[in-house]
């Protein structure tokens, strides 16, 4: 396994089957990751020493996930200088998800969060191998590739429609 260089974090491990999502598509373009539990308001320490760490430990981008009151993100972005994506997540103790989405997308000038959208882990995991991407052709092509992907099913639906109808709402006969 080579050196992990998108740290995924997540306040709680009821948040995992939403930021899987980012270790997914970061798996599938063969970026190597970390994943791992830091609370900022359970484990405060835990959290300054991950974040003081990161860059010493060759991370480049940290991913980080949390729901209601969710500071895990912006406190990170406070203890480093690596670019730092927060995942607003719908957790059980959110009013909707709107807690999460403000407390993250909300960031006082100086200190800046890549917010997503709400449980947008998938994105989040784009965008960080988009920032790798920028430095390494290799991601940077496997990145063309997983766009092309999806130009094509968009075309291939766009033909389909055209050619055999809309039946109802379903694509195709
Ligand atoms: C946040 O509180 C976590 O990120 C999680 O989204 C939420 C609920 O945590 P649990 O009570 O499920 O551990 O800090």
């Amino acid at each position: 396994m080579s050196t992990p260089i998108i740290g995924i974090i997540m306040g709680s491990k009821s948040d995992l089957e939403v930021m899987f999502e980012a270790a997914k598509v970061l798996e599938e373009l063969g970026v190597s990751i970390e994943v791992t539990i830091v609370s900022a308001h359970r484990t405060p320490h835990r959290m300054i020493k991950y974040a003081e760490n990161a860059r010493n430990r060759g991370i480049k981008v940290i991913i980080a996930g949390a729901g209601g009151a969710a500071h895990l993100p912006g406190m990170v972005a406070s203890l480093t200088t690596l670019p730092v994506i927060g995942v607003p997540v719908k957790s059980s103790n959110s009013i909707e998800g709107w807690d999460s989405i403000l407390s993250i997308l909300q960031m006082p000038s100086g200190i800046p969060v890549a917010t997503v959208a709400l449980n947008g882990a998938k994105n989040a995991g784009l965008l960080a191998a988009r920032i790798v991407g920028s430095y390494e052709q290799e991601i940077a092509d496997k990145l063309e590739t997983y766009k092309n992907k999806l130009r094509d099913k968009v075309e291939e639906s766009a033909l389909d429609l055209e050619i055999n109808g809309y039946n109802g709402g379903k694509i195709g006969f």
